[in-house]
């Protein structure tokens, strides 16, 4: 029967993080390879970094040892997870087989055939462990070998999926060349991401970090024109085949009139347009399009939500985004959702970004959001936009490419669907 360790999914995941994004496999268990030291050492030697990890009544006890189990002297970290937090402390270096002896002036110790571990004050200070009692009752001891989250493997997996969506990209073309580029709408409450997205997508093709859209925070909004921006490929072979227009974001009171969000699907909205939260832009604007065509319209909306914030907006604004939303059922234009920040979703890793539409919180997070707006859990998507990054990150290229290849086609399916005498 496989083994099953006995630490919790968070607190899995909050070793992971604190140990440098590790993966743990599960070697040793007590209470299946006995209480003994020497089965665990003998388990564990020559594996790898190694974590041990002693379960007593009241907290959870663990040593980390990065040049894990072998005869010479490693350097030891010692950690405690419990129910107020993680604390970690350095203890220096030891030969790992001494940690399972008695001795004198010996900070740990871990006396697995006795079913104890014996801290000195020092230490159980440094890991903010209750004082009254040096040795500590053991119910159950693991030791797992650490593996690196983002093996060579899945660092390949990732290079080859980015190459090819890369390429599906650069290849797409507007359906039956209705239009030469394809118009993506993002709407969304303000500091949603909506101008990061812009700017994530750019960098991506562009091949290094761009700023072209201003992004920040203010509650009052930091985008305040239309801006419609195109793409232009890293081979300057000009822009590509699509248009990401960037608005003014939505309030309550304030932010983008709905009446203006009618105004740019049908395409009368200039590009730079000013907006104006209490007056929609009227025929007497200078540079209002009377008569737009096909390619100065919508063809597919994108509403943008921080992912941790999206339960947190206020009634009428939920309100406001789902009346926006049947105006946009009834004209027809197909929609999508986009959740940002998704990587600063409690202790998330970057192997978690990899398969986040599997990842536990990001999946519990569909959910709610699907309840509180209706959208299907598979027109939801899930980036991580680029925010204070110097550098691009495959991982994080890979997320916004696959969202971006949804909204192109899903812009298409729009343009198939075009009535033909329109
Ligand atoms: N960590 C993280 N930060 C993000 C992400 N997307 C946006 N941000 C940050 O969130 C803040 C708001 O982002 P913007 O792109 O300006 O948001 P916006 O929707 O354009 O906001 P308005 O123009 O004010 O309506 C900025 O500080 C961004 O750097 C993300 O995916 N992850
Ligand atoms: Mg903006």
């Amino acid at each position: 029967m496989a083994m099953r360790t006995r630490l919790t999914w968070q607190q899995e995941k909050c070793l992971q993080n604190y140990l440098g994004g590790k993966r743990f496999c599960l070697l040793y268990k007590a209470s299946v390879q006995k209480f003994s030291s020497q089965n665990l050492l003998c388990t564990c030697d020559s594996q790898g970094p190694i974590m041990i990890v002693v379960y007593s009544e009241n907290c959870v006890i663990g040593l980390y040892l990065q040049e894990g189990i072998r005869g010479k002297e490693v350097s030891i970290t010692a950690f405690a997870l419990q129910e107020t937090g993680f604390s970690l402390c350095a203890i220096g270096t030891d030969s790992p087989y001494l940690l399972f002896l008695i001795r004198k002036n010996s900070g740990l110790c871990i006396l697995l055939d006795e079913k104890t571990v014996a801290i000195s004050p020092g230490i159980r200070k440094m890991l903010r462990l209750p004082d009254h009692n040096d040795v500590t009752s053991i119910q159950e001891c693991e030791a797992f070998r650490c593996d690196e989250l983002l093996d060579e493997r899945m660092t390949r997996g990732v290079a080859v999926l980015h190459s090819n969506l890369l390429q599906a990209l650069r290849n797409y073309k507007p359906y039956g060349d209705l239009v030469q580029q394809t118009r993506i709408l993002l709407l969304g409450p303000t500091g949603a991401g909506k101008s990061s997205f812009v700017n994530s997508v750019k960098s991506v093709f562009r091949g290094c970090i761009t700023h072209q859209a201003l992004v920040g925070c203010d509650e009052n909004g930091i985008s305040d024109k239309y801006r419609t921006y195109s793409i232009m490929s890293k081979d300057n072979s000009g822009p590509l085949p699509f248009v990401l227009c960037d608005s003014l974001g939505l309030c309550e009171n304030a932010g983008l009139h709905t009446a203006d969000v009618g105004h740019i699907l049908k395409g009368h909205t200039p590009d730079r347009y000013e907006f104006d939260s209490m007056k929609p832009i009227t025929p007497k604007h200078p540079n209002y399009i009377h008569d737009p065509l096909l390619k100065d319209r919508i063809h597919c909306v994108v509403f943008v939500f921080d992912i941790n914030c999206f339960e947190l907006l206020s009634c009428e604004l939920v309100a406001k985004i789902k009346q926006i939303r049947r105006d946009l059922i009834k004209r027809g234009i197909l929609h999508l959702a986009l959740l940002t920040h998704v990587d600063s979703l409690d202790r998330i890793t970057k192997a978690d970004l990899i398969d986040i539409y599997n990842y536990r919180p990001v999946k519990s997070k569909l959910e709610v959001f699907h309840k509180v707006f209706g959208f299907a859990l598979s027109d939801t998507l899930v980036v991580s936009n680029y925010d204070s990054e110097w550098q691009l990150d495959p991982v994080k290229d890979m997320l916004i490419l696959s969202a971006l290849e949804e909204i192109l086609y899903t812009a298409n399916e729009f343009l198939e669907d075009l009535p033909l005498n329109k």
